[in-house]
C-alpha cells in the first residue's frame, strides 16, 4: 500500500518499524503486554506501536500511560463519561483527564496491566481509542452545536460518524489507513462561524452554496462544502489550508475523504518526517495535479468551488446558556479551565447531563464542554448547581478563552510547564486589569503547536532562553491570529522572552492592543 518507488534506504526510522510490523497488529498483543508489564516490553511496541490503539507511553511518568479516545464531533453520552471517570478514579492522585484541542479527551495514569479490562469497559459503552495517535487520522472535529443551533447550515454529526466508521472500520481498526506518511487532521464546519478552525486541518469542508446548473429540478442554490487542503502546524513550518477549488455535496464527503487519504497514503513523502504532511505533497505536485489524482481515485470530476463560502460570522465560544432550535430546550456551555478534569468532576458532569439534559455531553476545540437539551423548566435549578462555581458559564474575559496544551507535566517534548502556569497568569492579570472584550490566549509547550498559538490573539510558545548567563524557561509570542470569518494565522512578534518577565509584558500588550485598563486607573477615573 505504501509507495513502491520509495527505496528502503530512503525510509526514515518510523517507516522502517512500520514496515516491520503494522501498528494495528498491536491489538492482538494487549493481553500479553498486560501480563508482561511495561518494563519488559519491546521498546518500539511500547513507545510507538501502542499509539495505534491510543495508548501513549509517557517518559515523564514511566509506567503511567496516557489514553487518547476518539470523540466524533466531540460528542459522548453520560454513561461513556461515567466509564471514563471510573477508569481515572482507580489511579487516585495520578488519574485525571484532559479535554483536547481536537474536541476529544485523554486519560492519565493508566497502568498497562489494566488495559484489557479498560478496553472491555470501553467496548461495552461504544468508546474507541483506535488509531488516535502516530500516523493515523486524528479525531474528526465538527460543529459543537450541531443539531442544536437554529442558525446552522448543516448538522455535521452523522457525516462525521460516517467518516470515522469508514476510516476506522467502526472503531475496530482499519489496516487500509493505518500506515499514512504522517498524522492527518479532518474537520467539517456546519455553521457560519468556523468553530472547528477549518484552516488548520489537512482536509476541511466549509459550507458553501452552489448555483443550480439548470439540470436540477429546483433552481435554488444547492448546499454543499468548499474543500480546503494542506493546513498544518509543525515545528519547522505552519501553513493555513488552501482551496482545492472543489465543491462537494454532503453525500460525497465520505468518498472524498477516502480519495484524498488514498492519494496521501500512496504518494505522500516518507523520507523526512519533518516534510511528510499533506502540504508537502501538494507543494511537490501543485494543487491541480493533486486535485486530478483525487478525482481519479474518486472516479469522477469534482465541481469547481462555489464562488464564496458561508463563513461570515465571528467565532462563538458557546459559553453561557443559549436557546436551541427545539422549542423549550437550551444548551449550556461550561468553561473547564485548561480542559483539566478529575474523576469527581467527570461523574458530576455525567450526572448533570442526565438530570437536566438528555444525557449528552459535548466538547469544544477550546477544551470546554456543552450540555445540551436542558428544558426551560429545569434551567433555573441547573444554574444553582455547585459545579458551575468552578466550571463557570460566565468566566472572566481572559479565563473564558484560555487554551493550553499538555506541557511539561506529562509531555516529554515540552520546553516549559503550560497548564498550571497559564492558570496562574490569567488569575494575576485578571486581578490587575479590567477588560471589555475576551482576549484569546493560547499556550503551547513547544513548537509542535498542539495548543495552536497561531490562531490566538496572543499565542505563547514554550522555548528555552538565556538571561544573565542562565538558561531559563521562556516563550516566543505570537499575535494576530484571527478565527471565524476571514481566519488567518498569527505570526511571531517576540522571541525568547523569559517566563519570569512575561506578566508585565502581557499586561502591557493587553492595555495597548486589547483595550484593557488597570483597575487602579479605572477607579481613579470613575472616582
Ligand atoms: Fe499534538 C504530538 C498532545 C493537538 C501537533 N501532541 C503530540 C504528542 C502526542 C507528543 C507526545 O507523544 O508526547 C502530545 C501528547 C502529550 C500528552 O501527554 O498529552 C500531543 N496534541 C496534543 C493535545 C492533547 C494537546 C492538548 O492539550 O489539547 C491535542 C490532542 C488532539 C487529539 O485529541 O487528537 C493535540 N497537536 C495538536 C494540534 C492541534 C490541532 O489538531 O488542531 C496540532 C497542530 C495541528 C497539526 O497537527 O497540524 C498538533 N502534536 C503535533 C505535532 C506536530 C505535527 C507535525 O506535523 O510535525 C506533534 C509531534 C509529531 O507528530 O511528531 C504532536
Ligand atoms: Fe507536548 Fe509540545 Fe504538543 Fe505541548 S505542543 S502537548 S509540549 S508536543
Amino acid at each position: 500500500m505504501t509507495d513502491t518507488t520509495t527505496t528502503t534506504t530512503s525510509l526514515n526510522k518510523f517507516e522502517k518499524f512500520k514496515a516491520q510490523k503494522d501498528g494495528l497488529a498491536i491489538r492482538e498483543d494487549i493481553e500479553k503486554f498486560a501480563a508482561l508489564g511495561w518494563e519488559a516490553m519491546d521498546e518500539t511496541d511500547r513507545d510507538h506501536r501502542l499509539k495505534w490503539v491510543g495508548v501513549f507511553f509517557r517518559p515523564v511518568t514511566p509506567g503511567k500511560f496516557m489514553m487518547r479516545l476518539r470523540m466524533p464531533n466531540g460528542i459522548l453520552t453520560s454513561s461513556q463519561m461515567s466509564v471514563l471517570a471510573q477508569v481515572v478514579q482507580r489511579y487516585g492522585d495520578d488519574g485525571c483527564a484532559d479535554i483536547t484541542t481536537r474536541q476529544n479527551i485523554q486519560l492519565r495514569g493508566i497502568r498497562i496491566e489494566d488495559l484489557p479490562d479498560i478496553f472491555n469497559r470501553f467496548h461495552a459503552v461504544g468508546l474507541t481509542t483506535i488509531q488516535s495517535g502516530m500516523d493515523n487520522i486524528r479525531n474528526i472535529t465538527g460543529d459543537p452545536v450541531a443539531g442544536l443551533d437554529a442558525d446552522e447550515l448543516y448538522d455535521t454529526r452523522e457525516l462525521i460518524q460516517q467518516i470515522q466508521d469508514m476510516l476506522t472500520n467502526k472503531g475496530e481498526g482499519n489496516p487500509e489507513f493505518s500506515n499514512l506518511p504522517r498524522k492527518f487532521n479532518i474537520a467539517i464546519a456546519g455553521g457560519r462561524d468556523n468553530s472547528v478552525h477549518a484552516e488548520i486541518n489537512d482536509l476541511a469542508f466549509v459550507p458553501a452554496f452552489k448555483e443550480a446548473t439548470g439540470q436540477e429540478l429546483s433552481q435554488s442554490p444547492i448546499f454543499g462544502f468548499n474543500i480546503l487542503v494542506g493546513g498544518f502546524f509543525s515545528a519547522k513550518r505552519c501553513e493555513a489550508a488552501i482551496p482545492l477549488n472543489a465543491w462537494v455535496a454532503p453525500e460525497d464527503v465520505v468518498a472524498v475523504c477516502r480519495a484524498v487519504l488514498e492519494v496521501f497514503r500512496d504518494n505522500g513523502p516518507r523520507a523526512n518526517r519533518q516534510k511528510s504532511r499533506l502540504m508537502w505533497l501538494i507543494d511537490e505536485w501543485g494543487v491541480e495535479k493533486f486535485r486530478a489524482e483525487v478525482e481519479s481515485r474518486l472516479g469522477k470530476s469534482l465541481l469547481p468551488a462555489a464562488a464564496k463560502d458561508e463563513i461570515d460570522w465571528e467565532k462563538r465560544d458557546h459559553l453561557g446558556v443559549y436557546k436551541q432550535k427545539q422549542t423549550g430546550l437550551n444548551y449550556a456551555g461550561l468553561n473547564i479551565p485548561v480542559g483539566r478534569l478529575y474523576a469527581e468532576d467527570m461523574f458530576e458532569i455525567a450526572r448533570m447531563a442526565e438530570v437536566y439534559g438528555s444525557g449528552e455531553i459535548r466538547f469544544t476545540v477550546e477544551q470546554n464542554i456543552v450540555i445540551p437539551n436542558i428544558s426551560d423548566s429545569r434551567l433555573a435549578t441547573f444554574l444553582t448547581e455547585p459545579l458551575l462555581e468552578r466550571f463557570s458559564i460566565d468566566p472572566g474575559l481572559l479565563a473564558r478563552s484560555l487554551v493550553s496544551c499538555t506541557g511539561a507535566q506529562f509531555c516529554n517534548f515540552a520546553l516549559i510547564e503550560t497548564k498550571n502556569r497559564a492558570l496562574e497568569m490569567i488569575k494575576a492579570l485578571e486581578a490587575d486589569l479590567i477588560f471589555t472584550n475576551p482576549v484569546r490566549i493560547h499556550w503551547t509547550g513547544c513548537p509542535n503547536s498542539c495548543g495552536q498559538p497561531q490562531v490566538a490573539d496572543i499565542g505563547l510558545m514554550g522555548t528555552k532562553t538565556r538571561k544573565n548567563g542562565k538558561t531559563l524557561e521562556g516563550v516566543d509570542i505570537y499575535m494576530g491570529g484571527k478565527v471565524g470569518k476571514d481566519a488567518h494565522l498569527g505570526t511571531c512578534v517576540i522571541k525568547g522572552l523569559p517566563c519570569e518577565d512575561l506578566q508585565p509584558l502581557l499586561q502591557d500588550l493587553l492595555i495597548k492592543n486589547f483595550g484593557a485598563k488597570l483597575k487602579q486607573e479605572a477607579l481613579v477615573i470613575s472616582g
